[in-house]
């Protein structure tokens, strides 16, 4: 089955398709067991308008895909991943892993570049070795946990190119000052 996922990679990779048909950030993570603390991410990126693809495509214009991928059970699928990644059309992959090796992110950072990586440490423990990468090989990385902070930041990272998308950026921001400015006003009643 992974044999499988590997070649649709690579058949995707090779087709010419249009940008606006292909997802636009990829979550991957190294178990299911890091889902929970992945959900962060998809629950940023489905605030901002963007949809699951599942492999049917997506309705929405911005869309994301989410894969299981273990630099460790399946060494093989990661560099197929990675190494496809700007050909399928992904510009921005979140990587996930916990545990003391939480090699996925900073592996499919150096694989995958120029695409950007964003790392999410699933366990405190973790953040050492995802964020510590050598000169030349670079990872955006958030805090432990902070997966909804990674879903943000690739939204904004597209931004860069997507005024639409940078003006939801704007109107999510401001919404999250006028919770603070309530809260504020309820404190001081
Ligand atoms: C890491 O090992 C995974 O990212 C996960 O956080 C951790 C434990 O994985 P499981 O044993 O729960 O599958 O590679």
């Amino acid at each position: 089955e992974i044999d499988d996922l590997i070649d649709e990679l690579r058949t995707e990779a090779a087709a010419d398709r249009p940008p606006a048909e292909t997802p636009d950030v990829g979550i991957i993570m190294g178990s299911d067991s890091d889902l929970d603390t992945m959900a962060g991410a998809y629950e940023a990126l489905s605030e901002l308008g963007f949809e699951e693809d599942t492999g049917e495509g997506a309705e929405s214009r911005f869309s994301y895909e989410s894969y299981v991928v273990s630099a460790h059970r399946t060494p093989d699928l990661m560099y197929a991943y990675a190494e496809t990644a700007r050909e399928r059309g992904l510009s921005v992959i979140i990587a996930g892993a916990g545990g003391k090796s939480a090699d996925l992110p900073n592996m499919t950072a150096s694989i995958a570049f120029p695409v950007p990586v964003i790392g999410v440490p699933v366990q405190e423990k973790s953040v050492d070795s995802v964020i510590g990468m050598p000169t030349g090989a670079p990872i955006v990385a958030v805090d432990a946990g902070k997966s909804f902070n990674a879903g943000l930041s690739a939204a904004q990272l597209l931004a860069s190119d997507h005024e639409e998308l940078a003006e939801r950026l704007v109107d999510y921001h401001e919404e999250l000052e006028s919770e603070v400015g309530t809260v504020s006003r309820e404190l001081h009643e």
